[in-house]
């Protein structure tokens, strides 16, 4: 057993910490078996924003929508939204206090069980905003592991949502005053006068420190197989965009894939790697991957290196975005803001406007705006062979990740590497200095003699 916990759900017998009878079980964390949102019926929810500042009203409308299509992810449905514009966020209440009254009168008009916020909210503002509004007040980052959660299936993608849902419980025990497990612990961990929350605290923590090292196992395993794929001399591309652009369907149609395809939110959150040839007859890696939205919590991205680790290295982006989608280029930014956030932002970048049966002219529209972006549509194969020929073009004219093994006594090399390329990871042992570097096509020649020699079976990631 180990720091293993225990089976048995986390804090689902526990009452309101106001004692309002609410239906609600949305904001309960139930474990790894369990999401925020108690399906046994459609839980009726308010959605709540604030328009801060000088935020341009359309950003707003489309987040709020967006906030919308995630609850009806998550398996609810929101009756209500209601909007507030603000200066800046109220410390106590996030929005203020008369405003969480007028929210509570609304939720009452609609019986509502719950209200979710578009922003995040601290634990504190949580709290105080529960005990105005009488029924679980959560934010869109519940809502995201909510339905991370529900999609979780293997061992990695499993992993990384039970710590991030454990990241964002841990600070929140104190509002909830929940105990969370009559049989917390057991024997040992239970000393005199130590409280229920400190028990509860210690538990998680445990469970955090138990995960992040199972997490560094499945890091290491996947950085050796891309390693012995970039010992092959072929080259890596990531389809990343927006959550429900058509990745896997992109995947799937250039790939012999069998993706599993949804028309939902983060259907994905594993990566799936999958050889495939091009026009000229080389061969590239293509791999497709979770998806993103707009203010994707960061403990989440956090949490999802491990499947995010392929994008960072990779040689070329294919950015999928959904051109019949309302704002196509809010999806963009919101890509590219993640993208930032993982350090991804300087992997060259192709744009495949895709669903492009849907509003051809919207796509073409669309690609003619971009440098070398290609409209597709990933379900009838229209534009797909445009999209292998550009993927090759780019491939070619862009820089490469190599890695290197440069002799102690060559600090010169180490020197050209870091003039010319950009160094992803540098650590040494007792052949040298070993270097995963981007090159273009000519510092490559030049470092060439540093390359590391490889062989080995090329394994690729089970889908
Ligand atoms: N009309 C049309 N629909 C498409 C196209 N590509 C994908 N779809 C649909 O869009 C929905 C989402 O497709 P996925 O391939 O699951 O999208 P994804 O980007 O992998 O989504 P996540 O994994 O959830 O982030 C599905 O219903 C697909 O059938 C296309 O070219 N045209
Ligand atoms: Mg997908």
């Amino acid at each position: 057993m180990g720091d293993d916990l225990p089976e048995e759900p986390i804090g689902v017998d526990a009452e309101p910490a106001d004692g309002a009878s609410h239906r609600g079980a949305f904001g309960e964390f139930g474990g790894a078996n369990r999401g925020l949102i108690d399906r046994a019926f459609r839980e009726r929810i308010v959605l709540a924003g604030v328009a801060l500042g000088r935020e341009d009203p359309d950003e707003v409308d489309a987040s709020m929508d967006e906030l919308a299509r995630l609850v009806d992810t998550a398996g609810a449905d929101p009756v209500a939204r209601m909007l507030q514009h603000r200066d800046a966020p109220d410390i106590a209440t996030y929005v203020g206090s008369g405003k969480a009254v007028e929210i509570r009168d609304l939720s009452q008009q609609h019986d509502a069980d719950t209200v979710v916020f578009d922003n995040e909210l601290t634990p504190a503002q949580q709290g105080n905003l529960e005990t105005i509004l009488k029924r679980s007040a959560l934010d869109r980052t519940a809502v995201i592991l909510d339905i991370f959660a529900q999609n979780a299936s293997s061992l990695a993608g499993r992993t990384q949502v039970e710590l991030a849902q454990l990241r964002y419980r841990l600070p929140r025990l104190r509002r909830s005053g929940r105990t969370f497990s009559q049989q917390a612990g057991g024997i040992g961990t239970r000393g005199p006068g130590e409280t229920q929350l400190e028990v509860d605290r210690r538990r998680i923590m445990r469970r955090i420190r138990k995960l992040e090292k199972d997490l560094v196992g499945v890091r290491q395993n996947r950085a050796t197989q891309s390693k012995r794929r970039r010992r092959t001399s072929n080259r890596s591309v990531a389809i990343v965009g927006y959550t429900n652009a058509g990745k896997s369907t992109l995947l799937n149609r250039m790939t012999d894939a069998d993706v599993l395809v949804e028309d939902r939110l983060f259907a994905t959150l594993d990566a799936t790697t999958r050889r495939l040839e091009l026009p000229g007859g080389e061969a590239v890696f293509l791999t497709d991957t979770v998806g993103f939205v707009r203010k994707l919590p960061h403990q989440l991205v956090e949490a999802f290196r491990t499947t995010l680790d392929v994008v960072v290295d990779a040689d070329l982006l294919v950015h999928v975005v959904d051109s019949s989608a309302l704002d196509p280029f809010g999806d963009i930014d919101a890509v590219r803001g993640v993208l930032r956030e993982i350090g991804a932002e300087d992997v060259p970048e192709l744009y495949a406007f895709n669903k492009a049966d849907t509003d051809p002219v919207a796509a073409a529209r669309l690609a003619a705006r971009e440098e070398g972006a290609v409209a597709v549509s990933a379900v009838t194969g229209e534009g797909i062979e445009d999209l292998l020929a550009a993927i090759g073009r780019r491939l070619r004219s862009s820089a490469r990740v190599v890695s290197l093994v440069v002799p102690f006594d060559r600090g010169d090399a180490l020197a050209m590497a870091h003039r010319e390329g950009e160094v992803l990871d540098e650590s040494s042992d007792e052949h040298g200095w070993r270097l995963r570097v981007r090159l273009d096509e000519g510092s490559v020649g030049r470092l060439a003699e540093f390359a590391e020699e490889g062989g080995g079976p090329i394994v690729l990631d089970s889908p």
